[in-house]
């Protein structure tokens, strides 16, 4: 593996916390992003929207203000969903956001606005396409158009990464990796990016193991090693890296009568046991047609950055995976601390872990720097927890290392 993608994994994982968005003009209709399969509606009907299609609430700085405040470190965001229609400005089709009302490139104001503030940016873009006429006729064609969509984004935008969705069809592929990759000739196309891009980040969601040039293994509504919902590889595969992608309700795409906003609870609790896993969170939000996010959305992703602005230390730039499961929580660490996250204290108020031959500096709760008392018999070391934490959602306990 080249330098350069071994540098851009380890940036990658250090972002730990990004902001998904799926945004098209299936917002116009609010009923989610699958509306024109999952409504069979004909390509001639679906083709009316764009001409309907103006954000003009659309505000790449205000996304961005969200995104900084949530405590977010990058953006993954929809060029092109199912459905095919471009989100930006492509030079392969008219059936492009730049060919509305709108007129504007939303994906150029983004990536200018992450570009000023640092902020990541990677593209989802779905290989899959429910409207190119080459898709289910001539594969040739259909191939030389999607690769070259991917191509332009890298080339007009300066992604970190491509995030590709939808290589799972047709079913004959979708549990066979070697079967997909020779369908859709996916090791020959990353060969075709790196060569270009040596240090870009590759992730295609087939919930299988990776391919060699993969760099990402997403964990689909599920948390690392759970799969509770049976489409995601079972366990983290060793040296890839991991991550979670979670609406922040039900639905990717904007969905008028989704009101299962997850609480701020339980997204604090997956963002911390995916960095326990050694993972990062894509947490989604799917915005409305006139270019905003729900408020209810942008209230969540605030208190989770607040969470995030006492606690970030335990969660930017650490590593997974310190301890095995444990009753109370999960653990991460940097170079000179051990954090243990809090979720379900133990009932007499003592946390215990094995931490053989860690030579102890200080133990304090993150948030408030307060001392705790800990004691070490053998090599197990046992901390008390005040009987109030300051984050019933997730309280961190630091253990500074000499
Ligand atoms: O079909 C897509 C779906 O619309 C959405 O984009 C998710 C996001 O991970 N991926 C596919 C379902 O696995």
């Amino acid at each position: 593996m080249n330098q350069e993608r071994l540098s851009a994994r380890e940036a990658f994982r250090k972002l730990r916390y990004g902001m998904f968005v799926h945004w098209g003009v299936y917002s116009l209709l609010g009923r989610g992003e699958w509306v024109m399969f999952q409504e069979k509606i004909p390509v001639g009907e679906y083709e009316k929207l764009p001409p309907q299609f103006n954000p003009v609430k659309f505000n790449a700085g205000e996304w961005l203000d969200v995104i900084e405040s949530a405590g977010m470190r990058y953006l993954t965001i929809t060029s092109k969903h199912h459905d095919g229609f471009c989100m930006y400005d492509s030079d392969l089709t008219d059936y492009k956001i730049t060919n509305t009302p709108f007129r504007r490139d939303p994906i150029e104001e983004l990536a200018s606005e992450c570009q000023k503030r640092g902020i990541a940016l990677m593209f989802y873009y779905s290989p899959l396409d429910w409207r190119h006429p080459d898709y289910r006729g001539d594969w040739a064609a259909y191939s030389a158009y999607w690769k070259g969509q991917v191509e332009e984004l890298i080339r007009k935008y300066n992604p970190i990464g491509i995030w590709l969705d939808g290589c799972w069809e047709p079913e004959a592929v979708r549990h066979d990796i070697h079967a997909m990759d020779e369908l859709w000739k996916l090791s020959e196309f990353y060969a075709q990016l790196r060569a270009k891009n040596p240090g870009l980040i590759i992730c295609n969601n087939h919930h299988l193991e990776p391919l060699p040039e993969e760099d990402i293994q997403t964990f689909e509504q599920d948390l690392p090693g759970q799969n509770k919902i049976g489409f995601n590889y079972t366990m983290p595969v060793e040296g890839a890296l991991g991550e979670t992608c979670l609406t922040i309700n039900n639905n990717w795409g904007y969905h008028h009568r989704d009101f299962k906003h997850k609480p701020v609870e339980e997204i604090i609790r997956a963002l911390s046991f995916c960095a326990h896993a050694d993972a990062n969170l894509l947490l989604n939000v799917g915005p409305r047609s006139d270019g905003t996010i729900q408020p209810e959305h942008t209230g969540r992703l605030m208190a989770v950055g607040g969470w995030l602005a006492r606690n970030g230390d335990a969660i930017y730039g650490t590593r997974g995976k310190v301890f095995g499961e444990t009753p109370w929580g999960g653990a991460t660490r940097s170079e000179s601390a051990i954090y243990l996250h809090v979720w379900n204290a133990p009932v007499d108020g003592w946390l215990s872990v094995d931490m053989p031959g860690a030579e102890i500096q200080e133990v304090t709760l993150l948030a408030t720097g307060d001392s705790l008392a800990y004691d070490r018999r053998e090599s197990r070391l046992h901390v008390k927890l005040p009987s109030t934490l300051p984050d019933p959602a997730n309280s961190v306990v630091k253990i500074a290392l000499k």
